[in-house]
């Protein structure tokens, strides 16, 4: 089972660039945290992100609620990518038909498949939302994630909807490289050993239950070791309040111990 894998292991069984990549960033930093920087100006995304970027793996970016968005913003986190070497996560949620989605993905506004390295969408529409996503990400080395769970409280993504989402990636592997959810899922369907799929999983806390809007956080132990997740996703955790720097070394060092743990675990 991937779970009791180590990072380094799955990069180099892997075959999406993309996946391949975050795994050996992974392991080269030491580190399974993804933050969330859900600010609404570019100079703040800037600022969190030059911040936070010695402790992650990947950046998760809303880039549709950047108040002063502009193509020198994605030059700028580009650059900040490269100089503290993580990935661009835009978490887009595409929702749409295929054809719909093509554009979305690939033309407006923000041109999110032209940087960003990994994307996500919902399975309400069927699988020509994967299809049509695939006909511009593949050609660009991209990946994307599925919406297997929400962490948010009456989510509606739960029982046969979660499991279509894993039946759904394995048909289309060479783009989907895995989920958003909140715990692993190949212990549901019978899935191949060389099947590696990443799961990266938001709602995560170390004080906080909840932000009285719905959202349900967990710890970074409850996340990788419990529930076999990958990557944890803090947002408000880290920029919300006290010293960012300190408490994105914080939930680095949790996500990593999880981790570790969870590697001596399976050997035993
Ligand atoms: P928070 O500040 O750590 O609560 O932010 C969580 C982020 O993860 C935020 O950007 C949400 O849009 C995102 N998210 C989530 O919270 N829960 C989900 O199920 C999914 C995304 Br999918």
């Amino acid at each position: 089972m991937a779970q009791s894998k180590r990072y380094s292991e799955r990069a180099s069984a892997h075959t999406n660039p993309t996946a391949i990549r975050l795994f050996q960033i992974m392991e080269r930093k030491q580190t399974n945290l993804s933050v969330s920087a859900d600010v609404t100006t570019k100079a703040e995304l800037l600022r969190i992100t030059d911040a936070v970027g010695p402790y992650i793996c990947c950046l998760k970016t809303h880039i549709d609620i950047l108040s002063d968005f502009d193509h020198d913003l994605i030059d700028q986190l580009t650059a900040l990518a490269k100089k503290h070497d993580f990935l661009i996560f835009e978490d887009r949620k595409f929702a749409d038909i295929g054809n719909t989605v093509k554009l979305q993905y690939s033309s407006g506004v923000h041109k999110i498949a032209s940087w960003s390295h990994i994307t996500n969408a919902h399975i309400v529409p069927g699988e020509g939302i994967v299809k049509g996503l695939a006909e511009v990400g593949i050609p660009l080395q991209r990946g994307l994630l599925l919406l297997a769970e929400m962490s948010s409280a009456g989510s509606l993504a739960t029982g046969e909807y979660t499991l279509e989402a894993l039946r759904i990636a394995r048909r289309n592997k060479e783009f989907c490289i895995g989920f958003i959810g909140q715990r692993r899922l190949e212990g549901l369907i019978p899935v191949e050993e060389k099947e590696d799929f990443i799961y990266m999983s938001p709602g995560v806390g170390l004080t906080s239950k909840g932000d009285g809007l719905g959202q349900q956080y967990r710890t970074p132990r409850e996340v990788i070791l419990d529930s076999g997740c990958d990557v944890i996703i803090v947002g408000r955790g880290i920029y919300g309040s006290g010293d960012t720097v300190e408490n994105a070394k914080t939930y680095q060092k949790a996500g990593w111990d999880a981790y570790l743990e969870r590697i001596e675990k399976g050997r035993k």
